[in-house]
């Protein structure tokens, strides 16, 4: 008998500023029954989905900003998900600001079990966007501004009896992302994302996001043999048009599920955990097939930047100006 888990991902359509963060988890537990309705045992909601996606805006001095952060998870607006989790006996996968007793500010996802118990947390690696003030963007993306990079990386959990990774919105970008997952087995990734339509640095790539989200999110699936569920924040929130389009992909990089709105859509797949198999006992057979001693620039303290020719040190993302060429 193979291993199966019934996964649905819960999108979210947008979070307004003065939403508080009752009728938010109000929305999250109307599609949260209706995934257990539907014999999910896992869903999956969006990052930072308890707000409104904040690193849009300056806000000085930080402090000013704590309101959008939780201090404690479950705290009393989120524990009504939590004791839901144990009613239903369905975990879930939830996005959210974290600020620490030490004053330390993650970007942060939690997986909670069948009894409504945190299973495992993760703090987001890969910190898009910028750190000071750009007021020339029509919205800005202050990731670098309002929360620290983890310092614990990527870690694999054995989860209603399958191995499952999380990642949050940026990392999904990038292939070490999968592969460090991918070496520890894992089955399956999680991941939220909100990720505004108009990208400021370069808007040529606009008209891209939703084929680079496909993109990546099938190639990482399909090179780690790794079932993948993301889901989006999306819609147009406070005036900036998010990516919608919350997927759930096979090892074979198949599509399986997808979102058609760009609101609070639910989206439920039964995924079989042993086709994994198929793709890490054949072509990504790490140990017959990898060559990592000649992968060694891939954790080089320089990023490589010996090996490549010298640039300009970035101190904020490259502004490309519209129509220029390289
Ligand atoms: N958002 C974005 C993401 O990686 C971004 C950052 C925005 C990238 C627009 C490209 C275009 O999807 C988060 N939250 O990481």
């Amino acid at each position: 008998m193979s291993r199966s888990l019934v996964v649905a991902s819960a999108q979210m359509g947008p979070v307004a500023t003065h939403e508080t963060r009752a009728a938010v988890v109000e929305r999250l537990l109307a599609m949260f029954a209706h995934a257990a309705d539907r014999g999910a045992d896992l869903v999956v909601f969006p990052e930072l989905a308890l707000t409104t996606f904040f690193p849009r805006w300056w806000q000085e001095p930080l402090a000013a900003a704590d309101h959008w952060y939780e201090t404690e998870m479950p705290g009393p607006d989120t524990k009504p998900l939590f004791d839901e989790a144990a009613r239903r006996r369905v975990g879930f996968y939830l996005g959210y600001a974290e600020l620490t007793p030490q004053g330390h500010r993650y970007n942060t996802s939690v997986l909670v079990d069948r009894q409504g118990l945190i299973a495992a947390k993760y703090r987001k690696v890969h910190i898009p966007g910028h750190e000071a003030n750009e007021p020339w963007r029509p919205f800005q993306h202050l990731e670098r501004y309002y929360f620290e990079a983890s310092p614990d990386g990527f870690a694999v959990h054995e989860y209603l009896d399958a191995r499952v990774g999380m990642m949050i919105c940026n990392d999904r970008r990038w292939p070490e992302t999968y592969r460090v997952m991918g070496l520890q087995g894992v089955e399956m990734i999680l991941c939220g994302y909100n990720t505004p339509i108009h990208y400021a640095p370069d808007p040529s790539q606009d008209v891209l996001a939703g084929f680079h989200n496909q993109l990546v999110l099938q190639a990482g699936a399909y090179q780690n043999g790794t079932w993948v569920v993301a889901t989006a924040k999306g819609g147009i929130e406070e005036g900036v048009d998010s990516l919608a389009q919350s997927s759930i992909i096979a090892p074979s990089g198949q599509v399986v599920a997808q979102a058609i709105t760009n609101a609070d859509e639910v989206i439920v797949a039964e995924c079989d955990i042993d086709w994994c198999a198929r793709y890490k006992q054949t072509l990504f057979d790490f140990d017959r097939y990898r060559r990592p001693e000649c992968y060694s620039i891939l954790t080089d303290a320089d990023n490589g930047k010996s090996s490549r020719a010298a640039g300009p040190a970035a101190t904020s993302e490259r502004h490309i100006e519209e129509g220029e060429r390289q």
